[in-house]
């Protein structure tokens, strides 16, 4: 897979997807977005036995830095809008992928990349990252989903605060409140570990893996009522050749060999 902002890594079905962009910290400019659209709506359907995604920025200094402000400068009130619609848009792929994504957080993650991070399934950050929704120091709100996704992950007060002040959190306090699963000394520990996590998962039933990312995103979407996609969706893998093969190999004191049907 060609990108010309993403590299693209493929090791037995675990992808990792860099931005590429460290002269400008990985801000998210009109390729990025075009490019995570573009692989989270149509290019992994060619991957053979895709596992999981990581993404993760370019070199030490930073996840992502934001929206490039160079580029959203000069809109107006309807291409505003619609640029935020299609970001939301590529996020709402991300976080409803049916194989797990975890943002590796390596430094700065800021706005637009803090809110990247959130649409992620899980969140590690390495020691110096450091998080913030700095949108009301550029007279903005968030255009990419933070005033929704940040009050689900670390409650409405606190959210309101950090996305009134555009205050930066060390890693610490981060994880403290619960915006992110893992703290790692450095982006390699960081990687390792999203690494270990992400094939122990790659271990489990694959449909089963789908469909709890889905009834757990459920509880967060006004338009479904959770439990009832949980009963439904748990009489489809009931019946799934998965959970047979599961049932019998602990039946038998073996490893179970899904195969996702
Ligand atoms: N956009 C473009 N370039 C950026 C950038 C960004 N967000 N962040 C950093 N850079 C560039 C800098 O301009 C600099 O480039 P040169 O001047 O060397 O050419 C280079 O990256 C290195 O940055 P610094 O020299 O500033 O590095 P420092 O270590 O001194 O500072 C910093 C690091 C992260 C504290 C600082 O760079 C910074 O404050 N960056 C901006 C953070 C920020 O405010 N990000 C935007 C958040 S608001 C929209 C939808 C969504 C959004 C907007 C519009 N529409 C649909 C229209 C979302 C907005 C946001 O994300």
């Amino acid at each position: 897979m060609n990108y010309d902002a993403l590299l693209y890594e493929n090791n037995e079905g675990h992808i990792t997807l860099t931005i590429n962009r460290p002269q400008a910290l990985n801000a998210i400019n009109k390729t990025v977005m075009t490019e995570l659209n573009t692989f989270f709506g149509n290019d992994f359907k060619s991957i053979e036995g895709l596992n999981s995604v990581i993404i993760t920025g370019a070199g030490d200094k930073a996840f992502v830095a934001g929206a490039d402000i160079k580029e959203f400068a000069s809109l107006d009130a309807a291409a505003g809008s619609a640029l935020s619609k299609y970001g939301q848009d590529t996020y709402m792929l991300i976080e409803n992928f049916h194989v797990p994504v975890m943002a590796v957080v390596n430094g700065f993650a800021l706005g637009g990349g803090c809110e990247l991070a959130m649409a992620c399934h899980m969140r590690i950050a390495s020691s110096n990252a450091k998080f913030g929704q700095p949108e009301v120091n550029l007279g903005l709100i968030p255009g990419y989903g933070a005033s929704q996704r940040l009050p689900q992950l670390i409650g409405k007060s606190r959210a309101m605060e950090l996305l009134l002040t555009a205050d930066m959190i060390k890693a610490d306090e981060a994880k403290s409140i619960g915006l992110i699963n893992h703290i790692a000394e450095d982006k390699n520990d960081a990687l390792d570990l999203a690494s270990t996590i992400l094939k122990k998962i790659a271990t489990k039933g694959p449909l089963a893996v789908a469909k709890t990312i889905q009834a757990v995103n459920a509880y967060y979407d006004e338009s479904k009522d959770g439990y009832k996609v949980e009963h439904e969706e748990f009489g489809f893998c009931i019946a799934s050749e998965d959970c047979k093969e599961g049932s019998l190999a602990f039946v038998e004191k073996r490893r179970a060999v899904f195969t996702g049907k």
